[in-house]
């Protein structure tokens, strides 16, 4: 899978994405079709007859484990975890990618008073959102000037102006950190955003991946074969050769706009009001014919934004921890409903005293859960993390609130709604031991059922009427 064409193409020959032909609304009616389609789990939609546009949008092409594993190239039966190690295994070897000189994107090629980002159908997903939104299952190409590290990262985009488009680098994320350095040195920060492409580039544009690793190696070593990319017309930065739609231009750190608000993944508003924030000036913009417009919905889990993100975060956090060599490490899920990233619960073989604190420490000092991870919780190798009923048993039977520890000072991120709105930088952090101590010299003895009359029961089974 190169590109969105190829993902829709295959998809539909196998039931994954639909059509919709008739016309819908990019106000509001588009997102509540799909949020209630992704409710369903249903497929991948690609709405044709977008009213007063002619090009279309795609949503919930990541809302299913089977299409993550489609799109990661993987059996479609594989479980979350399957992918996480995929991403752990393969992440590690990673491909840089490939310049060409021509490319699809590049069909079209917009500059001046053609820049004109209404021409395009963007949906307004929620009433109270303080606009239509550009950049939802987009990303940002950014570059460090430093050190020449290009960063893809998915940060929100809200439609301004027809050639304004919004930002919001979250303190500590990769793009912000670039910016800071652009501003040391009185500069404009160079930016691409890209919409519809390989759908997996998205993805890795929403993880976690390591400051000073670029995400498009991550996605070459994923794919097994680079990504092709090509120059951008007005800025140097390497464009996804096969992108549907992409708006170059600039972040001035010292130019701000009014931003927000917007429904966001926790299932609340981003905040009250509006916020000011950097904004993108564009200066070219480069499409395809007929460009796929890529979006995803957010709002209560669990739908296409929370399943994006319990791929793209817990895969990241289960590379990164596998990438400390941390011995006995069986095992992990990063629920979902806590859109992948504010739970974690590992599962790992004891082999020594304080091997539990190591991991639960760990977790929270990988990039992935130094952010925003709030609740760690490490059990036994014979509890799956995924098995939640088997978790309760480990947290009701072997959990001690005197083993966990509450830390206090941690990044979070402002978006977490059990915070007050006026102080969401620091969270406090809880690491749960669920596990029977290793140095215990009397364990709990588990009551195990003798075989000889197990096996006698069963064979007298209809004579005892059940
Ligand atoms: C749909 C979607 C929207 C997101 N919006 C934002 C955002 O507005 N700001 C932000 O900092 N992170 C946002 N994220 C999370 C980032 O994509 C994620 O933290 C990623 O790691 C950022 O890239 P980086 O690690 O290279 O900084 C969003 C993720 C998704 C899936
Ligand atoms: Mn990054």
């Amino acid at each position: 899978m190169k590109d969105m064409r190829d993902f829709i193409e295959e998809g539909e020959k196998i039931g994954l994405v639909k059509r919709i032909t008739a016309e819908v609304d990019p106000y509001l009616e588009l997102s509540h079709i799909a949020k209630l389609n992704e409710e369903e789990r249903g497929p991948a939609l690609l709405f044709e007859n977008i009213k007063g546009y002619s090009s279309p949008v795609i949503t919930s092409v990541c809302t299913t484990e089977e299409r993550l594993a489609f799109i990661m190239g993987q059996s479609r039966d594989s479980s979350l975890f399957d992918l996480y190690d995929i991403w752990a295994k393969r992440g590690e070897t990673l491909i840089p990618p490939t310049w060409v000189d021509e490319a699809p994107c590049k069909e079209n090629i917009l500059l001046g008073d053609d820049i004109d980002l209404y021409k395009f159908p963007i949906p307004h997903y929620y009433p109270l959102d303080g606009g239509p939104y550009y950049g939802t299952a987009h990303f940002i190409i950014t570059k460090d000037p430093d050190s020449g590290w290009v960063n893809l990262g998915t940060y929100r985009s809200q439609l301004f102006e027809k050639d304004k488009i919004g930002t919001q680098f979250i303190k500590g994320k990769h793009a912000d950190i670039m910016l800071k350095k652009y501003q040391e040195r009185g500069e404009k920060m160079p930016v691409a955003s890209i919409s519809g492409c390989d759908p997996l580039l998205f993805i890795l544009g929403a993880s976690r991946v390591s400051a000073f690793v670029s995400e498009y190696d991550v996605a070459g070593a994923l794919r097994g074969e680079p990504v092709n990319v090509i120059k951008g017309e007005t800025v140097d930065l390497p464009i996804p050769a096969e992108a549907e739609m992409v708006v170059e231009g600039y972040v001035d750190p010292e130019a701000f706009y009014e931003e927000g608000p917007f429904g966001e993944y926790t299932g609340y508003y981003s905040g009250v009001g509006t916020d000011p924030r950097n904004f993108i000036q564009a200066t070219c913009i480069t499409h395809r014919n007929n460009p796929i417009h890529h979006g995803t919905t957010v709002g209560r889990a669990v739908t296409d934004t929370h399943m994006t993100m319990a791929l793209s975060y817990g895969a990241t956090l289960w590379q990164q921890l596998n990438t400390m060599k941390i011995p006995g490490l069986q095992s992990c899920y990063c629920p979902p409903e806590g859109s992948g990233r504010f739970l974690a619960i590992i599962s790992i073989k004891q082999m020594y005293p304080g091997h539990v604190d190591q991991v639960l420490t760990a977790a929270i000092s990988t990039e992935m859960g130094a952010y925003g991870l709030k609740t760690v919780i490490v059990v036994d190798e014979d509890v799956d993390p995924w098995d939640i009923p088997r978790v309760m048993y480990a947290l009701s039977f072997r959990f001690q609130p005197n083993r966990s520890q509450v830390i206090k000072r941690g990044r979070s991120t402002p978006l977490d709604p059990s915070l007050p709105i006026s102080a969401r930088e620091i969270t406090g952090r809880l690491l749960m031991d669920a596990t029977i101590p290793y140095e215990w010299k009397n364990k709990p003895i588990p009551i195990e059922l003798d075989p000889d009359v197990v096996e006698r029961v069963k064979s007298r089974w209809s004579e005892l009427g059940l």
